[in-house]
């Protein structure tokens, strides 16, 4: 089944990188890293969609452009400093696939985006939207990885695109550059990554504190992508949601007085807020001061190094 039309439908979203995987996916050829507590599934489950939708016979994946080019200092990583993607991804999703069901009448389609047990890169790079960085991240041509991925799972029986024939150049600058030297040995070790050690819970180890303390964001960690050279001269997003709204710096002040529900009623609408405001006031006593770090790091004429 040709998907033109559905592409086509997409594209007038303002979503210009939209392709499709089989529903039997093949299964990666390296050894996968440990996998992280923090994703909802292990081993066969993240490879085989028809668990969640029996029906499916393709994937149309969607790549979610989220880089707006703008410079500004702050303590939140790029990925979350506008509204939450989650809510945003899935408005997009659930548009394609009332466009399927009206094409379509009878036809299944079950939205998905991070949430869900299945491998999000996998899925695009089996629909051929990217190749893999050392980094372990999904690199698009014209985005980079500053993009999110989710997918609409179709009993529709779309042709799938083929994946990318392309490389990253293993020019190692993220590996170098990770404030948790999470990439050491060409293995990744998510327990390094200060992504991660801003969104676990409880309390810092010593190297975990070390961590923190090397730069000043609070939650996530865009090192390994701002260091990466398929990230240089990206083009911006062109969805209007990445532009509304932004808030790019949390201060103590902002939530130490806060109860929970106050927390939630002005932040809950934000990707740093799932681990709650315990977890933000935690992380914001051990991270680099921002004018400080910008001052020692500035190198590139790039926002939050
Ligand atoms: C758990 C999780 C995390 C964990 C662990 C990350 C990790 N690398 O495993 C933490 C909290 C650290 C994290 C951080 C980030 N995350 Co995250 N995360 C997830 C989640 C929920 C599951 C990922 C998972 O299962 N990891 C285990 C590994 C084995 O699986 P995988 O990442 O899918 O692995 C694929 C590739 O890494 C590759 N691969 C695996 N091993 C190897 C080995 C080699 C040599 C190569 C070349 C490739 C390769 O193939 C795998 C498929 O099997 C996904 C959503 C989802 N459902 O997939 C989002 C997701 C991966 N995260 C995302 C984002 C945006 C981020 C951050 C950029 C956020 C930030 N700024 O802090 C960072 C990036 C950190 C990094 N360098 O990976 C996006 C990725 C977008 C992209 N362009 O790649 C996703 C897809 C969410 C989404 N739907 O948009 N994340």
């Amino acid at each position: 089944m040709d998907s033109t039309d559905m592409k086509r439908f997409a594209a007038a979203l303002g979503l210009d990188c939209v392709g499709v995987a089989p529903a039997d996916l093949p299964r990666p050829p390296y050894a996968e890293d440990p996998p992280c507590p923090l994703a909802a599934g292990t081993g066969d489950e993240r490879y085989e969609p028809r668990r969640l939708l029996p029906s499916c016979r393709s994937v149309v994946v969607v790549l979610v452009p989220y880089y707006t080019a703008q410079a500004e200092p702050g303590n939140l990583s790029l990925y979350c400093r506008s509204a939450d993607y989650h809510v945003v991804v899935r408005s997009y999703l659930e548009q394609i696939a009332a466009y399927l069901q009206r094409q379509y009448p009878g036809s299944e389609q079950r939205c998905v985006v991070d949430t869900s047990p299945l491998s999000d890169r996998w899925l695009a790079y089996q629909a051929g939207l990217g190749f893999f960085g050392d980094n372990r991240c999904l690199i698009n041509d014209t985005y980079g990885s500053y993009v999110f991925i989710g997918s609409v799972l179709t009993s529709l029986p779309f042709a799938p695109d083929q994946p990318l024939q392309q490389e990253c150049s293993h020019c190692g600058a993220c590996q170098s550059a990770c404030p948790g030297q999470c990439f050491s040995g060409g293995a990744y070790d998510y327990s390094r990554c200060k992504s991660y050690i801003t969104q676990k819970k409880g309390s810092f180890t010593l190297p975990e504190i070390q961590c923190m303390e090397k730069t000043p964001l609070i939650f996530g960690c865009d090192v390994c992508q701002e260091s990466c050279p398929h990230n240089a001269g990206v083009k911006a997003t062109p969805l209007p949601e990445f532009y509304r709204n932004r808030l790019s710096q949390l201060c103590p002040s902002d939530i130490e007085s806060l109860s929970n529900k106050q927390f939630q009623q002005a932040f809950g609408d934000r990707a740093f807020a799932w681990r709650g405001k315990k977890v933000l006031l935690r992380n914001l006593e051990y991270a680099a001061n921002p004018a400080a770090a910008s001052a020692e790091n500035r190198n590139d004429g790039k926002d939050d190094v």
